[in-house]
């Protein structure tokens, strides 16, 4: 893209008769800039601005087209006069970074010595080493001792963390063991992990980035979430401060640029964006033949950012200053990036010879520099001077998010061993010539002799850098990155708001669904926790039947609500409120997950328990957004996911896309994930409560995971006794009439299939003479997981008093055949089955989903009623107990066709 100037020269020759585009000439756009030259003197910019803008419109009601353009010319936002003095040391910081920069070489470097394949990047951190060193030197706020937990946060990109830990070792956070352990995870005392993971390094990292797009989304809901406290009174309003580094290429993920309009139409200037543009992503260049940073520059411009550009190094100024008529700058604005990498790896006679040589004029600025020189004029994002001016003017920013777009060269400062070459992001190895060149180019004091060892090198304690650091960081508010729990635990759990829910309704339907909004409303009301508790919601609450809260509690908006709701004269108006507790997020399950990871995350980030709600259609979950999921499990985010409209066959219509039979499977590989398909008013109840205490008074690291569903029926009563087989994924709902009889079965149901079973179970019984109990399995996964707990001690454990899983224990001499029906997938009892005595029989909804009644769904997918009824009767006459024509019989009788087509493949 060429600079707005250029393009508007171009666009008005393009409209105006050749012979005239000949007599405006060069005489005629020097008279038009030295005018403006002379009002910008003598009135100053903002008067230029008026009169540009007013010539702009003159131009237009005279027919003039004018492009639409959302760039600014190819040169640093903040003019060189603009600039502040950088406080501090500028020598001393330098040999700060330099010792930083080293060490996080040597430890990738010693990684790959030590055992093949251990891996780490050097190029990423080498390119960003000053846009992390000026923020660690003078902005970013840390946390401080207080519990409030009032620091910045700071979303550091994945694989810059070799750069973070060469800093918390100088800092002396750190050892050189940690670094000798970099990326060896399961050693003793646990390495420093590859990349951000607070699942593994609790106390250091605070949120996980590496998977690219996921950093800059949820940094985005994490500023919004931090406005959502502060506005709810939660928190003191504070001036901390959201970042987020992210690499160039990464902005190709939709997660990564898919949800910048919201901060900007939040007004979140307390977010800063920090993109390291060093045009080259994995494979090559981010954007050979265009201009990454133009192309971002008008997208955060579009959606209403405010845009620094840090492009070029203090060498540049003095160029531009002479560049009167405006030809380097339109130099600049012409190269394409795949050819600025070309500049970047080539010497100054080839940077001469195709960068100026394409004018004498050009030429002419640069006779006085040597090819060196030249070669070596540097970049925005490596100067100190132009990364300080871009964080000040974003933190001095109001009224909008700040992305600094600053310019850098990937793999900086490895010379021969990768600076801007295509192959620099997977360098792992440096030969001793190369670590001898990277040693000397950056002034560390190692000798020859000691470069093959590559040693690690931190100055002694009472060395100016170290003293330096330590100054710095206190100041600033302590060591970052650093996470804890700044909360306390909640002394209890409000035993009276489920206390209706074990009774049942006494007769009158109601669904899953319903039960969890009243106990959510219940919840909100509590005059203990109410106020933590934080609804999440993508554009689905009336789908769910929680548009009652819209007026009860508000939807959250800063703004307040600045217009007269259509629906104000109704109860249930549409309510937003600078003080509304809803997070109704729109249409977006991901900004949606964003902001439950930000609410379950802040016990530690800002120390409240906030507790969220997250209810979405179940199919958009796990299926969509579970590498989020994931993320928020590594963040050790606490709160409650609710899969709403759930099951293959219960949510009858919309079809293949929207019938969930999968998410309960999807669910099995989050190891911190408590997950339930539960079928009652009372499990929910059971299941809810004691969630919010495993989580937010015994402090575990878990987050939960139900399904709830749309279809109406009778709550029964909690049996007596069945909390904990509630809690434990399993217990018997339903005993059978006589436990004597002769033929005999164990049916397992859940949700909202378990009612199929309970009619399947009464028919067998009236009807066929079978004697049944009836399981409520409210937890495949837990089942599995404590299965295989006991099964790994057992193996571990020979000549000991064999462990028995839970659900053996529950079944170890129950009599009869054994039948599961799941709205899920078959592969859900299936993994369960090796603890029972005898195998089980399985029916589920594998296949593509249907828009149909429920009634008929349940036939396609053979988990109704009948089809309990025929599985069991197949299984008796399997095991001899009963003649295959019984079972014939009562196909006839119940409609079951034995030549349907399989629906799992259908
Ligand atoms: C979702 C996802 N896809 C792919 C990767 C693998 N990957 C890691 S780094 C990288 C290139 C990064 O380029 P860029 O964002 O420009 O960062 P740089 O290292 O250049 O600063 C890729 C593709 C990943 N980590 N996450
Ligand atoms: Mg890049």
């Amino acid at each position: 893209m060429a600079d707005t100037s250029d393009e508007l020269k171009s666009e008005l020759m393009r409209n105006i008769a050749p012979q005239d585009a000949a007599e405006l000439d060069v005489a005629e756009t020097r008279e038009w800039l030295d005018s403006l030259d002379y009002v910008l003197q003598s009135g100053g910019p903002v008067k230029v601005a008026r009169l540009l803008r007013e010539l702009t419109v003159h131009a237009r009601q005279n027919g003039v087209k004018l492009p639409f353009t959302a760039n600014t010319p190819y040169i640093n936002t903040i003019p060189a006069d603009d600039q502040s003095l950088m406080p501090g040391s500028p020598d001393v910081e330098r040999r700060i970074k330099s010792l930083v920069r080293w060490n996080a070489a040597a430890m990738v470097v010693r990684a790959n010595k030590a055992e093949e394949g251990i891996g780490g990047h050097i190029s990423t951190f080498a390119s960003a080493a000053t846009l992390y060193e000026v923020g660690f030197n003078h902005f970013f706020k840390g946390h401080g001792d207080g519990a409030g937990g009032d620091g910045d946060i700071i979303f550091f990109q994945g694989h810059a963390a070799p750069g973070i830990y060469a800093r918390a070792y100088l800092e002396g956070r750190i050892d050189e063991s940690h670094l000798e352990n970099f990326r060896r995870e399961t050693r003793p005392g646990g390495g420093l992990s590859s990349y951000p993971h607070p699942w593994l390094m609790p106390n250091f990292w605070e949120y996980p980035t590496v998977s690219m797009g996921l950093g800059p989304i949820t940094a985005i809901y994490q500023a919004r979430f931090m406005r959502y406290l502060e506005d709810r009174g939660l928190k003191p309003k504070s001036n901390a401060k959201v970042w987020a580094f992210l690499g160039d290429g990464e902005t190709d993920e939709p997660e990564a640029l898919g949800a910048i309009t919201l901060p900007a139409r939040e007004k979140l200037d307390n977010l800063i964006f920090v993109i390291n543009c060093n045009l080259q992503r994995l494979d090559g260049p981010v954007r050979g033949n265009g201009q990454i940073i133009q192309e971002l520059e008008a997208a955060f411009r579009g959606a209403g950012w405010n845009v620094i550009k840090a492009l070029w190094g203090r060498e540049w100024d003095p160029l531009l200053a002479k560049d009167r008529d405006g030809l380097l700058v339109k130099r600049m604005g012409e190269i394409v990036d795949g050819q600025y990498q070309k500049y970047a790896v080539s010497d100054g006679a080839y940077v001469r010879e195709h960068f100026w040589g394409v004018d004498p004029r050009l030429l002419d600025m640069v006779k006085h520099l040597s090819d060196d020189q030249l070669k070596k004029l540097s970049l925005g994002g490596h100067d100190p001077i132009k990364v300080y001016n871009a964080y000040k003017a974003a933190m001095e920013h109001t009224g909008a998010p700040t992305v600094i777009l600053a310019r850098t060269i990937k793999g900086y400062g490895l010379g021969e061993a990768g600076e801007g070459k295509n192959i620099t992001h997977q360098q792992k190895k440096m030969n001793e010539e190369e670590l001898r060149a990277f040693r000397t180019r950056f002034g560390i004091p190692i000798a020859d002799a000691d470069i093959a060892k590559t040693p690690f090198y931190r100055p002694a304690e009472d060395s100016v850098e170290v003293k330096y650091i330590r100054d710095r960081r206190q100041a600033l508010g302590g060591y970052v990155p650093s996470r804890k729990t700044r909360s306390e635990p909640l002394a209890s759990v409000p035993a009276d708001v489920f206390e209706e829910f074990y009774k049942g309704t006494e007769g009158r339907k109601a669904s899953t669904t319903m039960v969890f909004v009243r106990m959510l409303s219940k919840l909100l009301r509590d005059k203990e926790i109410g106020r933590l508790v934080v609804p999440i919601v993508p554009d689905e609450a009336r789908t769910f039947g929680m548009e009652a809260l819209f007026r009860a509690v508000g939807i959250y908006s800063h703004a307040g609500q600045l217009y007269e709701p259509v629906d104000m004269d109704t109860l249930l108006y549409y309510k937003e409120a600078s003080d509304g507790q809803i997070l109704e997020e729109g249409i977006t399950e991901a900004g949606s997950m964003s902001s439950f990871i930000a609410a379950g995350t802040a016990y530690a980030a800002h120390g409240v328990n906030t507790i969220p709600f997250f209810v979405f259609y179940s199919m958009f979950g796990f299926q969509r957004i579970g590498d989020l999921i994931w993320a928020a499990a590594d963040a050790r985010t606490r709160g409650f996911l609710l899969g709403g409209t759930s099951g293959r066959t219960t949510l009858a219509g919309e079809g293949l896309q929207h019938q969930d039979g999968n998410s309960h499977l999807l669910a099995y590989p989050v190891p911190n994930l408590v997950s339930y398909d539960p079928a009652f008013a009372y499990e929910i109840a059971i299941i809810i409560q004691d969630g919010i205490r495993r989580m937010y008074i015994d402090q575990e690291s878990i987050f939960y995971y139900l399904t709830i569903m749309n279809e109406q029926y009778a709550m029964p009563a909690m049996p007596e006794g069945s909390r904990d087989g509630i809690l434990k994924g399993l217990y018997r709902f339903r005993a059978a009439a006589k436990a004597d009889a002769p033929l005999r079965a164990q049916l397992f149901g859940s949700g909202a299939i378990l009612l199929e079973v309970i009619k399947a179970a009464e028919i067998l019984e009236s009807t066929y003479n079978v004697s049944a109990d009836v399981w409520s399995v409210t937890s495949y996964s837990e089942l599995y997981r404590d299965g295989h707990a006991c099964e790994r001690w057992n193996m571990l454990h020979p000549g000991e008093t064999p462990r028995a899983p839970y659900i053996a224990q529950c079944l170890k001499d129950a009599p009869g055949v054994f039948v599961a029906a799941s709205d899920y997938l078959k592969a859900l009892p299936d993994s369960i089955d090796r603890w029972l005595p005898r195998p089980i029989l399985t029916l589920g909804t594998d296949g593509f989903g249907r828009s149909e009644s429920r009634a008929d769904l349940r036939e396609f997918f053979e988990v109704d009623y009948r089809w309990v009824i025929v599985a069991t009767l197949a299984a008796l006459a399997r095991d001899g107990k009963i003649e295959a024509s019984v079972v014939q019989q009562a196909m006839k009788t119940l409609d079951v066709n034995s030549e349907k087509a399989n629906p799992a493949t259908s």
